[in-house]
């Protein structure tokens, strides 16, 4: 299935023909909703009067929390979320009204008109203020193994410390939008840009009292995610489905970017603290993590986020003696919610700094220390949390990669070059990623699909998965195709809606293709038996006295034949009218739930994952010692997706979450002031990374001849794992930093590494050189 085979929509995607929410042609009834929020981080509302916007020439609705039907909440999973704040705001940007008008221009009129009353309250903005303050978001969980603070204190060595993560803005090229058209009495159709279709269909009919089977979402694409639309989509959604309620009429809501940016959450903050006792050689004989994340004002998914940090705080390494906390803090920001890799690359930050450390300490190179510590093929090969690592991969990417990138020659040449160059520095590092493939709550591991079969040989998908430009239904259409045995022309992939997948779990986990591709084929194999006995009887028909068996139908080349007589053939077009006529069914459901997983969320114990992704890159820059600019000069990766379903698809994601990653680690801060405003709410003053960015010479590979068991096509998924391969980027800015001192001192670090950080770590370790060299004893 190797071959080139292009996204379904690339070709739309550059014409610009491709239909996103906003390019649904509505008739001239459409209106425009418009979300009003807060302009505090935390305040009671004492009151507000909305007569003279709801008067306004061209406005229909201005509703408040007293508007809402059903239920006044939008909580994803905890029911802490209310969709209109009522007597209380919690952040800067918590929706109160929403306005639908004629035009964009009244809602906007009619916004200034609406009075509220505001007593300010003291907001929690920080971590530590939540620490402080005691403002927990709910009880901490905690995995153990080994006896910690006994190795901790008969290790050789130890290294202790504290790391700060930033959040990351999703950025999604496709703001937050919903487009709800009303229909036939209680009945709603839903446009959504959604990863969570069935939840923004849960969340809409309760929030209308109306009953699920009368509200229908669909989703064709959206403009990208990253997870931002897992719970957040529904917020949109929530709102514009209110206003539709409440007039009557099509109601379409799009964020501007600003808005956007102030409104929805990002990657979760983390305050990271860490112990880790190793031994001469740099062997990690013990890690006590305490995991400290900003989770925002209500829960939203921050327990699963901090779940999977827990459960990615190893990274690849073995660790004998482990013990981790998480706790998420509650403060007056906008609720925290999924971003590729949820939880994950804020672990790996934590166990690459101790790493890292380990080797400065010892005067190593990382990559070394990182080698030996590997999680083993046959043993050291169990997690913290009890899952063997199965089919490891990282021995094998490790060596392959050190070879192809050259490292131990660059290293010396980076040496060289650090040597005789002051105001220039080079760093290397290599890094690797492990990363646990399945929801962690492990009943969301399912998927149905629905296919249909019409008697032109035309083939209808329909999975519960979305498309978000990852090639979900590019994947989808190559596997239906593949598993009926017909050239791709005579497949298309349906939009997403719930009526015909329901009850469907978010495309997200970096489970898109594996759980949908395996309910297709379910359904698509249901169909093969049912059509394979139909026409082993057509073909009997004509032999009567040399019977066909259903079993020995085989479905190759857009045709359908008797394997043991290859003479008894029928085109799969041509046979489609015949089985009609017989009245045979020519469409099936299918449905998948990952085998073999469970996992004790109380005890910190069991098999969260179906298996591993593994993949590493070397990064080399060079860093301006005067300004603290970095610049990617080569970046290496190796990564294993098993039998790539696609790749073309698969190098881009890994390309795309490489440098999603390296914005994170590098360039992309999101600030705050003192009151809760988002000062970094547009893109000139957030840095997210652009075609500069890109390492200059580039070179992805995908680790081959290593096939996947028990998935589908013997594949793996690709979209969240290779945006911590960008951890190598951030490691070899503070290599190059360290070189500044020669070395002999180590930087103060933190993520992201901006210019602004690099250039302070830098004056930093010039000062305590300086420091040093003075208080050296004369020899
Ligand atoms: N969403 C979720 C996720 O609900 N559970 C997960 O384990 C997960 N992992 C990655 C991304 N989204
Ligand atoms: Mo996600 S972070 O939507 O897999």
């Amino acid at each position: 299935m190797a071959t080139k085979f292009p996204h379904e929509s690339a070709e739309k995607h550059v014409s610009g023909e491709a239909v996103y929410i906003d390019d649904i042609l509505v008739g001239e009834r459409l209106l425009t909703g418009r979300v009003v929020y807060s302009p505090h981080a935390h305040a009671r509302i004492t009151s507000f009067d909305l007569k003279a916007a709801s008067t306004l020439p061209g406005v229909r609705a201005v509703l408040s929390y007293k508007d809402i039907p059903g239920h006044n909440q939008m909580g994803p999973v905890i029911k802490d979320e209310v969709c209109l704040a009522e007597s209380e705001v919690i952040c800067v940007g918590q929706a109160i009204f929403l306005v639908a008008a004629e035009t964009s221009e009244q809602c906007i009129e009619a916004e200034k008109l609406i009075r509220v009353e505001y007593e300010p309250l003291d907001p929690i903005l920080t971590i530590e203020k939540a620490i402080d303050k005691g403002s927990l978001m709910g009880p901490a969980a905690r995995i153990e193994r080994g006896d910690v603070d006994r190795a901790l204190a008969s290790s050789p060595h130890v290294v202790r410390g504290e790391l700060r993560t930033g959040a990351q803005e999703h950025w999604y090229l496709e703001s937050q939008i919903c487009l709800c058209v009303p229909g036939e009495g209680p009945e709603m159709t839903v446009y959504s840009g959604t990863q969570h279709p069935s939840e923004t269909q849960n969340l809409i009919a309760e929030l209308l009292g109306v009953r699920k089977n009368d509200v229908v979402v669909e989703v064709r694409r959206m403009g990208g995610a990253f997870g931002g639309k897992e719970t957040q989509g529904n917020h949109t959604a929530c709102w514009t489905a209110l206003l539709a309620h409440a007039t009557g009429r099509p109601v379409k809501i799009r964020l501007f970017r600003d808005d956007d940016m102030k409104i929805t959450g990002k990657r979760h903050r983390f305050l990271s603290r860490y112990e880790a006792g190793y031994d001469d050689e740099g062997r990690i004989i013990a890690v006590r993590f305490e995991l400290n994340s900003d989770g925002g004002c209500t829960a939203d998914l921050s327990f699963a986020i901090m779940e999977r940090a827990m459960l990615h705080c190893d990274n690849s390494y073995y660790i004998p003696n482990f013990s981790v906390t998480g706790r998420v803090w509650k403060t007056n920001l906008p609720s925290n919610t999924a971003f590729r890799g949820f939880g994950g690359p804020q672990g790996m930050a934590a166990i690459e700094t101790v790493i890292d450390r380990i080797a400065r300490e010892l005067n190593k190179d990382a990559a070394d220390v990182r080698r030996m510590n590997f999680y083993g093929l046959a043993e050291d090969n169990v997690t913290h949390y009890g899952e063997t690592v199965e089919n490891n991969r990282l021995p094998a990417i490790y060596d392959q990669l050190m070879k192809s990138s050259e490292y131990g020659r660059r290293r010396e040449a980076v040496n060289e070059f650090n040597s005789s160059n002051e105001f220039f520095k080079r760093g290397l590092a290599i890094t690797p990623v492990k990363f646990g493939i399945s929801f962690t709550t492990s009943f969301l591991n399912q998927a149905g699909a629905l296919v249909l079969v019409y008697t032109d040989g035309t083939i209808l998908v329909n999975h519960g998965g979305t498309e978000m430009g990852q090639g979900l239904h590019t994947k989808i259409h190559q596997i239906a195709a593949a598993e009926f045995g017909v050239s791709p022309d005579r497949v298309k992939v349906n939009a997403t809606n719930t009526s015909k997948i329901p009850n469907t779990t978010a495309t997200a986990a970096s489970a898109g293709a594996d759980l949908n591709g395996m309910a297709v084929k379910a359904a698509v194999d249901t169909l093969k038996s049912r059509i394979a006995e139909a026409v082993a009887a057509i073909f009997t028909e004509k032999h009567p006295e040399d019977p066909s068996r259903a079993e020995a139908i085989v479905f190759q080349n857009d045709r359908i034949t008797d394997s043991g007589r290859p003479d008894r053939t029928i085109g799969f077009a041509e046979v489609m009218p015949m089985l009609h006529l017989r009245q045979i069914s020519l469409s099936a459901t299918g449905f998948y739930r990952t085998p073999g997983i469970g996992w004790d969320k109380r005890k910190g114990h069991g098999r969260p994952f179906h298996y591993y992704a593994f993949g590493m890159a070397v990064t080399e820059v060079l860093l301006d010692v005067l300004t603290g600019r970095h610049t990617m000069l080569r970046t290496d990766i190796l990564h294993d997706v098993g039998d790539s379903l696609n790749p073309g698809i698969d190098i881009g994601q890994v390309e795309g979450g490489y440098v999603q990653g390296v914005g994170w680690c590098t360039t992309e801060e999101v600030k705050w002031d003192d009151r809760g405003n988002l000062l970094t709410h547009s893109p000139d003053t957030y840095k997210i990374p652009s075609v500069q960015d890109i390492p200059k010479d580039f070179r992805v590979a995908l680790l081959e001849g290593v096939p996947n068991p028990n998935t589908i096509r013997l594949s793996k998924a690709v979209a969240e794992p290779p945006l911590m391969l960008a951890l190598s980027a951030w490691l070899a800015i503070k290599d190059a930093i360290s070189a500044v001192a020669n070395h002999e001192i180590e930087p103060e670090f933190s993520l992201p590494a901006t210019n602004e950080t690099i250039l302070l770590s830098i004056e930093d370790l010039k000062i305590r050189l300086e420091r040093d060299l003075v208080s050296q004893p004369a020899v």
